[in-house]
C-alpha cells in the first residue's frame, strides 16, 4: 500500500516526529509533491470533522497542525518555482484573533513559488501590522489575508478597509480562508479571493499583473 496512507493517518494521529520520514519515504516510492500534500491537506479535514463531533479536543488539532507544519517543510523545496522576485512583495499573514497557520503558510508558499518576495507576517496580525509592513517594505505589490475563524471574519474586513483607505498605493489585496466567500471579499472591498493555495498563486499573478 502506497506510504501516502501512512502520511495521511500519521498526521491525522499527530505524530509529528514520523511524519517527515514517511514523506520522504513516499517521495521514494514516486509520490507526487502535490499528492502528499493533498492527502495531508484531507487529514486536517478529518481531524476537524472529529473535532466538531467531539471525538477529539484542541491538544489532538494542535498535534495533527504540527505534524502537518512538519511535513510541509519537507515538501516546500518540491513547490519552488524557477522565477524570483520579479513579481514584488507580498506581505501575507492571518488576521487578528485567528491561530491558524497552515492553510496561510500553504498559501504563502505557493505565491511564492510563482514569483514573490514573501513577507509572512504570522498569525494573529492586526491592521496596523499589516499596513506598518507594507510602508516598511520595498515594492509591495500584494497583502494576502487568510482567516478561517467566522468569528474573525470583521478582523478581516477592518484590514482590507484600513488598507484600502490609508492613502498607500501600488498593492492589490487578496483574502481568503475556509469561512471566505467570493462575495465576502467583495463586499469588504478586497481586490481579489481564492478558494485554496493554487488558485491563490493564479489569482495572485492575475491581480499584479493587471
Ligand atoms: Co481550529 N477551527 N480552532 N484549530 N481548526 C477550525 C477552523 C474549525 C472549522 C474546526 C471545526 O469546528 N470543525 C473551527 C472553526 C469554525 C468556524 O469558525 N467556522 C475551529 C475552531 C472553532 C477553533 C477554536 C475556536 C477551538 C477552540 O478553542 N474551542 C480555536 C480558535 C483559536 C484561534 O484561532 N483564536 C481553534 C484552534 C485550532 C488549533 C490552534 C488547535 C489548530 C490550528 C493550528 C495551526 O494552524 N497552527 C486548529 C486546527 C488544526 C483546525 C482544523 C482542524 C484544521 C485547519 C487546517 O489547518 N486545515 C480546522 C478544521 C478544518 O479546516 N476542517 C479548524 C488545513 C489547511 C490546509 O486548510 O486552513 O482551510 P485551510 O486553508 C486552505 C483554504 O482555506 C485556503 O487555502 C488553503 C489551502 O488550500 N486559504 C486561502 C487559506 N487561507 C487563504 C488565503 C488566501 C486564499 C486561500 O488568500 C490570501
Amino acid at each position: 500500500m502506497s506510504k501516502i496512507n501512512d502520511v495521511k493517518a500519521m498526521v491525522e494521529a499527530g505524530k509529528a516526529k514520523l511524519v517527515p520520514g514517511l514523506i520522504e519515504e513516499a517521495l521514494a516510492e514516486g509520490n507526487a509533491a502535490p499528492d502528499i500534500l493533498q492527502a495531508m491537506v484531507d487529514s486536517m479535514s478529518v481531524v476537524g470533522d472529529k473535532f466538531s463531533a467531539g471525538e477529539i479536543f484542541v491538544p489532538e488539532m494542535l498535534m495533527a497542525a504540527k505534524a502537518m507544519s512538519k511535513g510541509v517543510e519537507v515538501l516546500k523545496p518540491h513547490f519552488a518555482g524557477q522565477s524570483r522576485s520579479s513579481l514584488g512583495t507580498c506581505v501575507i499573514g492571518t488576521v487578528a484573533g485567528d491561530l491558524h497557520d497552515i492553510g496561510k503558510n500553504l498559501v504563502s508558499m505557493m505565491i511564492e513559488s510563482a514569483g514573490f518576495e514573501i513577507v509572512n507576517l504570522g498569525v494573529d496580525v492586526s491592521a496596523s501590522k499589516f499596513m506598518q509592513a507594507v510602508k516598511e517594505n520595498k515594492n509591495v505589490t500584494l497583502v494576502a489575508c487568510s482567516g478561517l475563524l467566522t468569528t474573525t471574519m470583521p478582523a478581516m474586513k477592518e484590514t482590507v478597509q484600513t488598507l484600502k483607505s490609508s492613502g498607500l498605493t501600488g498593492f492589490k489585496v487578496i483574502v481568503g480562508g475556509a469561512p471566505v466567500s467570493a462575495e465576502f471579499a467583495a463586499s469588504i472591498g478586497a481586490d481579489g479571493f481564492a478558494p485554496d493555495a493554487g488558485s491563490a498563486a493564479a489569482r495572485a499573478v492575475e491581480l499584479v499583473k493587471g
